[in-house]
């Protein structure tokens, strides 16, 4: 399978070398100035699919550096892995897996086959299921043991079992306002998360949703069982248990044995990775809380920029455009990180949720064949919502010595038309990408210094400290509005320009091995932890600190 891609080294390829070359071209190009020398740059390099406005012009890039980056896409085979993933191929290598989230917004349900047999009707009998049961919780039919209808939700889940419900549920915050619930979210094995819930719910009208595709995270089991025991221990009896918790999971036997009924237990794949699962039924609590045919329209607006990504040329093909963006600084620039810049309150959840898609799917240092990789893959993902970045870490963005790449993301419509406040916050937003492009000059801080009545020394002194580098790249994105469809557009196009990227950097972007081990670690380390001490068998650091504890538990008896 990785005959194609792999028989060169992908430094020493000619696309590389070429970029290589190039790249020395570009050192000493200013933005400023290819925005002076061409009045069309704007629409030479921005493009609109899916109801999404991507302005690419405030990057590094001349036609001539998108030829050469689309040579290394094409290179790299992106087209045929494309349609190794749509085709239900096992592109996952190291899980042996299908790769197939586009199966679950497949809404034109056309056949995608798995070893041979069609997923459709199974993707669409558990939607079928979902809808039901969110239609009686919505309406009231579903009650809890004592009759009251359901009035909170709990997720009980972690990693691609929380950050997608909890990012989307908070971006759509505007649709879940009528449903009458409160949603919460319980991540943390800390014993504070639970118990912060907890105390905010009533076991009568609660409704535990025990998400976990493996049904073996420890995190998640054991805030279960202490939801379960906190249910209980309130006066409810086991008999109870059926209506009060519900479970989503690719493992129904565990669920089932953990104590969830059959028909409480919705299911998906081995074929769905964790952090591209809040299409499956992992998305529950979403559906729950914006209804099903919200949810519905989530999914469709993943499935447009699906069908934007499977069939449109390279060249004008968004995802693609970003994943070579984000190439040419992570490889050629030697940027370490991309923010992830949303001017949304709503979308505060999105660049944690963006974080796990990109790092855990691209985080990685050996190809699909094993052999380490001579070049940089996944850059670090941060950022927070705009303006608050603004009045923090934008002085680096600005001023710093670092090359930081990032993404602005606004919608044009706001919710609430409160006086001024979103046409400030767009000035702000638009503010920013030009600031950075363009940045300011000693002539132009000298001039402005001399109009606010300063000069001589004083003047000349101030000035290194005011100029602006500016040719700071961005990538602009624009959407009308925050609704499911276009937020289901939004986040297919970064699952999308994460595959681009993997198949680019030739790595398993399906795969998390290094996420394994954490798994397994813990779980050594506690037999020592509820044992009496002093523990030996590890490095000097953690027989320490482990001793630390221990002596500490001991002092407090
Ligand atoms: C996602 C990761 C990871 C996973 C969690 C929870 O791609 O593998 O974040 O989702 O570790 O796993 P379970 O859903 O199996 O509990």
């Amino acid at each position: 399978m990785d005959g194609v891609v792999t028989s060169m080294q992908l430094t020493r390829s000619p696309a590389w070398v070429a970029l290589e070359k190039h790249k020395k071209e570009m050192a000493s190009l200013h933005m400023r100035s290819l925005f002076e020398r061409d009045p069309g740059r704007f629409r030479r390099f921005s493009l609109s699919s899916c109801d999404i406005l991507l302005d690419y012009s405030k990057n590094r890039i001349t036609e001539q550096t998108m030829a050469l980056l689309f040579a290394l896409a094409r290179d790299a085979d992106v087209e045929g892995w494309r349609e190794r993933m749509f085709r239900g191929e096992r592109i996952n290598v190291t899980e042996d897996r299908a790769v197939l989230h586009v199966a679950l917004r497949n809404r034109g349900n056309r056949p995608i086959l798995v070893g041979g047999k069609d997923v459709m009707p199974a993707v669409n009998s558990v939607l079928g299921r979902i809808a039901a049961f969110v239609a009686r919780v919505r309406s009231g039919e579903w009650r809890g043991y004592s009759g009251k209808r359901i009035r909170s939700v709990v997720n009980i889940g972690i990693g691609g079992s929380d950050l997608g419900p909890v990012m989307v549920c908070e971006a759509l915050r505007p649709y879940g306002r009528d449903s009458g619930l409160q949603m919460h979210f319980m991540s943390n094995i800390d014993g504070s998360h639970v118990q912060e819930i907890l105390d905010q719910v009533d076991p009568e009208t609660t409704l535990f949703i025990v998400s976990s595709k493996s049904f073996s995270t420890q995190e998640t089991l054991t805030n279960a069982l202490s939801c379960r025991r906190w249910f209980l221990d309130s006066g409810a009896g086991e008999a109870a248990i059926a209506r009060h918790f519900v479970s989503v999971s690719a493992n129904v036997e565990a669920a089932q044995r953990f104590g969830i009924l059959p028909d409480n237990v919705f299911g998906f794949w081995d074929w769905v990775g964790g952090r591209y699962s809040l299409w499956s039924a992992i998305g529950l609590p979403i559906a729950l809380y914006i209804g099903m045919e919200r949810f519905e329209e989530l999914l469709a607006g993943a499935h447009q920029m699906d069908e934007h990504f499977r069939t449109t040329p390279l060249e004008q093909n968004m995802p693609v455009i970003m994943a070579l963006l984000g190439i040419w600084y992570n490889d050629f620039f030697g940027a370490q990180s991309h923010a992830i810049l949303p001017y949304d309150h709503y979308l505060h959840r999105l660049t944690a949720y963006l974080q796990q898609a990109e790092m855990e799917s691209n985080g990685k240092r050996v190809q699909r064949n094993g052999e380490p990789v001579d070049y940089d893959t996944c850059p670090v993902i941060w950022g927070e919502p705009g303006t608050n970045g603004q009045h923090a870490y934008f002085q680096l963005l600005h001023q710093g010595t670092r090359l930081v790449p990032a993404d602005f993301i606004a919608p044009l419509e706001s919710y609430h038309h409160l006086g001024e406040h979103h046409a400030i916050l767009l000035s702000n937003f638009f503010g920013q990408t030009r600031a950075l492009m363009w940045g300011k000059n000693a002539a132009e801080v000298r001039a402005e210094l001399a109009a606010a009545g300063m000069q001589g020394e004083e003047l000349e002194a101030l000035v290194p400290h005011k100029v602006l580098p500016g040719n700071r790249p961005s990538n602009t994105l624009l959407i009308p509005k925050l609704t499911p469809r276009t937020l289901g557009s939004l986040l297919a196009l970064y699952e999308h320009k994460i595959f681009v990227q993997g198949v680019i950097w030739r790595v398993d972007s399906f795969d998390q091995w290094g996420v394994e081990f954490g798994k397994q670690v813990a779980g050594e380390i506690l037999p020592d932890l509820q044992g009496s001490g002093p523990v030996e068998k590890y490095d000097s650091s953690t027989n320490g600190l482990i001793g630390f504890y221990l002596e500490h538990s001991a002092r407090k008896g």
